[in-house]
C-alpha cells in the first residue's frame, strides 16, 4: 500500500451556486469563494473539490456544460478563476475540478452541430437512434424521470439522455470525441489544477445495441443501469484517459460511480491499473431506499451501515482506496439522515464526523457539514429548484395523481435541495450568504446554525472538525491503519479498531439516543488514552466497560 498525498488529504466540496455571493445577485460566485479561503484554511482541509463552474444554461445547475473551457457568467470570469487557483495554491490548498463528460448540455456547439443532419461531422459525438414501432429506441428510464430518449424532428431520430432532456449523452465509442475530452482535460491541467472528480464516469460505456431492460411491474420505463453502468469498455476508456490526458501531471482523480460494487472498485482503484485513485460508491446512500428507488423511503439501520462500510473497508484493504462521505450536493444532510438533527444535533454531527475521519480512506466534507447544517422543509413545491425533484413531483403528483403529502415527505427526506440551501455564514438576513434574495431560500435555522457562531464557540461542530483533521495529520494510524470490527453484534454501538506499526486505536460510536455499554474484548489492553471525544470525558483510562451517552463518540489510542 503506497503512501500518497491524496490518501492523507481531507477534501472539502464546494457547490459554488450556494457557497458565497460577492456581488449581490443572490447567486454564489468565485469571488465569494476567494473571500472564504481563510475560513477553509482555519478548518485545516487540504483540497477543494469545486462543483462545475463552466458555461452552462443551468438546467442541472452546471452539470449541463455548454462550454468546457469557459467560466459561467454568473460565477465570474476566467481571470477570477485563475485568481482563485492562485490564492488557493498560496495557502497550500489544492483544487480538483469537476469533469462532466458522460453528457454535455444540448446548447454545446457539438450538439448544435450534431442535431443539424445525420451526416454532420459531429453527428456521432452523441447517441442517435431510430425509434422502434413508433416509440423510443428502448425502454430505459432517465435518472430524472420519464424516457431516457428525446425525439428530434429535424432528423427524425431520438437522442439518448440518461439525465435531463438538456443533457444529451456523449458517444464514447467515437475516438474523435474521446480525443476532444482529453484535450479539454489538458487545458485545465496545464493551468495547474490538482485533479478531477469525474461525474458518473462509469456510465460512459454503453452495451452494444442499447437493448431493452427488464421492465418492473407497473412501470412505463425501466432502470437501464445493467446496460450503461460499468459497461464493456469502461476500463479501456479510463486507462486511455490516464495515458493520454492525466499521466505526467501527478494529479488525483475520484470517479463518481453509482452502482459500482467492491469487486469492480478494486479494478478501478488498483494503482497498477492506472484508472482512478478512488471512487464514490453509493451502497451506503441507498440503504434507506426501497425497491422503488430513492423516493421509496426505508428506515436507515445502523447495522446495515456497519455491514456496508465493513465490506468496503475490508474489500479495499490491500488493493485500491476508499473515499469516505456521508453527504454531498446530491444527498440529504448527514446529521438529518444518519444522526439526530433535533435534540442531539451537535453530538450526532460530531459522532458522524468521528466516524468518517477514523475510517481508512480519504474523507470528504461537504460545505456546511462542518457546521452541522440540516435538511430543510420548504412550505411549498414552488420553493424547490432541483430538476430531479421537480420532474419526479410532476410525474407522480400531477400526472399520476399520487398523494402530495407522501411525495412531499420523500422530498423532505431525500431531495437534493436539502444540500443546496445557501451556506449559513452568520445570523444576518439570508445567513450572510447574499445581500439580496438568494436563488434558493436559506434554511430558516441559520439564526442558530452559522459559521460566525461556530467560530466563536470552542465546543462547536466546526472546532471539532478542526481537531479531527489536525489529529489525522499527527497520527498516520488514522490514514493507514487496518480496520477490524469490535462488538459486531450490537444494534446501537458501532465500534472498530485501527492497527498500524504496533499501535492500536479503538473507536466507539453510539448511533442512538440510548446509553448502551461498550465492552472491551478480553484480548485487548484495558487502558487507553483518549484522543478525541464529543462529550467532556473524565480522564480515566480503564475502558473495559464504558457507558456511552446519546450519540457519544470516543477514540482511544491503546497504551
Ligand atoms: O450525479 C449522478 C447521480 O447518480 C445522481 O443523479 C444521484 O444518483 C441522484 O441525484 C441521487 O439523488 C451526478 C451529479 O453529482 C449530479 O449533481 C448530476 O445531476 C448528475 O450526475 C448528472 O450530471
Ligand atoms: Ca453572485
Amino acid at each position: 500500500m503506497s503512501k500518497q498525498w491524496w490518501k492523507e488529504a481531507v477534501i472539502y466540496q464546494i457547490y459554488p451556486r450556494s457557497f458565497k455571493d460577492s456581488n449581490g445577485d443572490g447567486i454564489g460566485d468565485i469571488n465569494g469563494i476567494i473571500s472564504k479561503l481563510d475560513y477553509l484554511n482555519e478548518l485545516g482541509i487540504d483540497v477543494i473539490w469545486l462543483s462545475p463552474v463552466y458555461q452552462s444554461p443551468n438546467d442541472d445547475n452546471g452539470y449541463d456544460i455548454s462550454d468546457y473551457r469557459g467560466i459561467m457568467d454568473e460565477f465570474g470570469t476566467m481571470a477570477d478563476w485563475e485568481r482563485l487557483l492562485d490564492e488557493m495554491h498560496k495557502r497550500g490548498l489544492k483544487l480538483i475540478m469537476d469533469l462532466v463528460v458522460n453528457h454535455s448540455s444540448d446548447e454545446h456547439a457539438w450538439f448544435v452541430e450534431s442535431r443539424k443532419s445525420k451526416d454532420n461531422p459531429y453527428r456521432d459525438y452523441y447517441i442517435w437512434m431510430d425509434g422502434k414501432e413508433g416509440s423510443e429506441p428502448n425502454n430505459w428510464e432517465s435518472c430524472f424521470s420519464g424516457s431516457a430518449w428525446k425525439y428530434d424532428e429535424a432528423t427524425d431520430q431520438y437522442f439518448l439522455h440518461l439525465f435531463s432532456q438538456k443533457q444529451p449523452d456523449l458517444n464514447w465509442e467515437n475516438p474523435k470525441l474521446r480525443e476532444e475530452v482529453y484535450e479539454m482535460m489538458k487545458f485545465w491541467l496545464d493551468k495547474g489544477i490538482d485533479g478531477f472528480r469525474m461525474d458518473v464516469i462509469n456510465f460512459i460505456s454503453k452495451v452494444d445495441g442499447l437493448p431493452d431492460a427488464e421492465l418492473p411491474e407497473g412501470r412505463k420505463f425501466a432502470p437501464g443501469g445493467d446496460y450503461y453502468m460499468n459497461g464493456p469498455k469502461i476500463h479501456d476508456y479510463l486507462q486511455e484517459m490516464n495515458e493520454k490526458a492525466l499521466s505526467g501531471y501527478g494529479v488525483m482523480t475520484v470517479g463518481e460511480m453509482p452502482g459500482v460494487n467492491v469487486e469492480e472498485a478494486k479494478l478501478y482503484t488498483a494503482e497498477h491499473r492506472k484508472e482512478v485513485n478512488m471512487v464514490f460508491q453509493f451502497e451506503h446512500v441507498d440503504l434507506d431506499s426501497g425497491p422503488g428507488g430513492k423516493w421509496d423511503l426505508r428506515p436507515m439501520k445502523m447495522s446495515a451501515l456497519r455491514d456496508s462500510f465493513t465490506k468496503w473497508q475490508q474489500g479495499l484493504e490491500h488493493e485500491g482506496w476508499n473515499s469516505l462521505y456521508l453527504n454531498n450536493h446530491d444527498q440529504p444532510r448527514m446529521v438529518s439522515r444518519f444522526g439526530n438533527d433535533k435534540e442531539y444535533r451537535v453530538e450526532s454531527a460530531k459522532m458522524l464526523a468521528t466516524f468518517l475521519h477514523t475510517l481508512k480512506g480519504t474523507p470528504y466534507i461537504y460545505q456546511g457539514e462542518e457546521l452541522g447544517m440540516t435538511n430543510v422543509r420548504f412550505g411549498s413545491i414552488e420553493d424547490y429548484q432541483d430538476i430531479e425533484t421537480l420532474n419526479m413531483y410532476r410525474e407522480k403528483v400531477i400526472e399520476n395523481g399520487e398523494d402530495q403529502d407522501l411525495v412531499m415527505n420523500s422530498i423532505y427526506a431525500k431531495g437534493r435541495d436539502n444540500a443546496r440551501t445557501p451556506m449559513q455564514w452568520d445570523d444576518s438576513e439570508h445567513g450572510g450568504f447574499t445581500t439580496s434574495d438568494p436563488w434558493l431560500k436559506v434554511n430558516p435555522n441559520y439564526t442558530e446554525i452559522n459559521a460566525e457562531q461556530a467560530m466563536d464557540d470552542p465546543d462547536s461542530v466546526f472546532h471539532y472538525y478542526r481537531r479531527l483533521i489536525a489529529l489525522r495529520k499527527e497520527n498516520p494510524i488514522m490514514v493507514y491503519g487496518s480496520y477490524d470490527l469490535v462488538m459486531s453484534y450490537h444494534d446501537k454501538i458501532y465500534a472498530y479498531t485501527r492497527k498500524y506499526e504496533g499501535q492500536t486505536m479503538i473507536v466507539m460510536l453510539n448511533f442512538s439516543d440510548d446509553k448502551p455499554v461498550f465492552k472491551l474484548p478480553s484480548d485487548y489492553e484495558s487502558a487507553g488514552n483518549l484522543l478525541i471525544g464529543n462529550y467532556g470525558v473524565e480522564s480515566g483510562t480503564d475502558i473495559r466497560e464504558v457507558e456511552l451517552r446519546p450519540y457519544e463518540a470516543r477514540v482511544y489510542l491503546m497504551k
